[in-house]
């Protein structure tokens, strides 16, 4: 792919309410994933994997983090001179500015960047899904279909679709009807909120859009439809890896699980398609004599003196003696004291279980167990 054929606008700015404990301070691309990474890294890979070197972070909601851990892009081979990573705050503008109001709003407001790429196409990624994709074959299916607009799809349990936009397309993928979270849908097919647009035809739909005193500024309920209404040649690329917009904790528990195994549904080990991270530089992981692990992943900067099984130990963990950790996810920093019992819990960054706590239940019939960033849980408490 050439250098400016296709720049990205990584939506970064949503605040994953639902992951509650886990975004109370940190906005949701930026929440821990699978021991070293955050989740924003996954697109992020994806681009330079892909050969899309110039990548426009839109931000948001609590962008300090993000901020940082994102630097020069240079984790992600991304500090091109001729494009690089480029952190898009809302900004106010002399007419009084605001904050993005939806998706497509957040794209409008940074206009002036994509004009200032001159790109053939632009490729609109959000920053809280994990998946693997070479978005260079999308970019060539849109081409071989001369679309305006093509959008990444994958077939979803009938009992999700009404979280999706959902679309119906004929035999050679042109899109015949698209409805934005259904309450009955009438297809599986969902969209993956992961589109390419010809940028002539994205910026004129954009200038329309925000002068349209009754749409919501959102790609998915307003700019996507009236596309379609338009006759514009609206095309799928079809999907069928592993891909999770992990929205909710019991579905970021279930996700994480999905790293272990001997062959775990999402491959984090690629080298030829690896998933970066700017994740801190910490010592080797040191088990103590009675340290016992099983089925874990353990990142650097883990002490481990008691016992961990089926779970993700993130960088700098702790622990103590005699403690146990099973089924659970320990966000980087997360310190269990000696004694403590944790099952299918998730606690978060720099969270303290003190000694002899008991948190978690093996009962799957109850929610997982979270403990936010920075909480301390006490003695005797649950
Ligand atoms: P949702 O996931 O519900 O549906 P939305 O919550 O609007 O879409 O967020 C999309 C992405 O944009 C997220 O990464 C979010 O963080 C980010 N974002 C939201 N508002 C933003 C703003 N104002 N500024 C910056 N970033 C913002 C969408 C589509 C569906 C599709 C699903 C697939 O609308 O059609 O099926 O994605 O997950
Ligand atoms: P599957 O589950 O079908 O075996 P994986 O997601 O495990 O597929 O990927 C298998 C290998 O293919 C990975 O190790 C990686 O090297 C490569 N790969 C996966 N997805 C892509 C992609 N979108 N583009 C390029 N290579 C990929």
């Amino acid at each position: 792919m050439s250098k400016k054929e296709c720049i990205a606008m990584l939506l970064a700015g949503g605040q994953g309410s639902r992951l509650g404990a886990l975004t109370s301070n940190v906005a949701k691309p930026a929440v821990s994933f699978g021991g070293k990474f955050r989740i924003i890294d996954f697109a992020l890979s994806n681009c330079a994997n892909s050969g899309v070197t110039t990548v426009g972070v839109l931000t948001q909601y609590r962008p300090y983090l993000l901020h940082n851990y994102i630097g020069t892009g240079g984790a992600w081979n991304l500090d091109d001179r001729e494009g690089g990573v480029s952190i898009l705050p809302p900004y106010a503008t002399q007419t009084g500015g605001a904050w993005y109001e939806g998706t497509a709003d957040a794209v409008t407001q940074n206009l002036g960047y994509i004009e200032q790429n001159d790109p053939e196409y632009v490729l609109i990624l959000s920053g809280d899904q994990l998946y693997r994709m070479d978005y260079a074959d999308m970019l060539a299916t849109h081409k071989k279909n001369d679309a305006d607009l093509t959008i990444a799809v994958m077939p979803v349990p009938w009992e999700e679709a009404s979280r999706f936009g959902i679309i119906t397309a004929d035999g050679t993928g042109r899109i015949t009807k698209f409805t934005e979270k259904p309450k009955q849908p009438d297809s599986n097919l969902a969209s993956m909120g992961i589109y390419i647009f010809s940028t002539d035809l994205l910026v004129r739909a954009l200038k329309e859009d925000a002068v349209d005193q009754t749409s919501e500024h959102d790609f998915g309920k307003n700019v996507i439809p009236k596309l379609l209404a338009e006759d514009k040649r609206l095309f799928t690329y079809e999907f069928n890896g592993f891909w999770r917009d992990v929205g909710t904790i019991s579905s970021y528990h279930e996700t994480s699980m999905d790293l272990l195994g001997p062959n775990p549904d999402f491959d984090i080990y690629s080298k030829e398609f690896p998933i970066m991270s700017n994740s801190s530089m910490r010592p080797p992981a040191y088990v103590g004599k009675d340290g016992d692990i099983d089925d874990c992943l353990v990142s650097n900067g883990c002490k481990i003196l008691g016992r961990a099984k089926h779970s993700i130990l993130s960088t700098d963990c702790y622990i103590g003696e005699r403690a146990t950790v099973e089924d659970s996810v320990l966000l980087p920093g997360a310190r269990v004291k000696a004694g403590a019992h944790v099952v299918r819990a998730i606690l978060g960054e720099n969270s303290v279980v003190e000694e002899n706590v008991n948190l978690g239940s093996v009962d799957t019939t109850k929610d997982t167990a979270v403990i936010g960033n920075d909480v301390v849980v006490g003695r005797g408490e649950n």
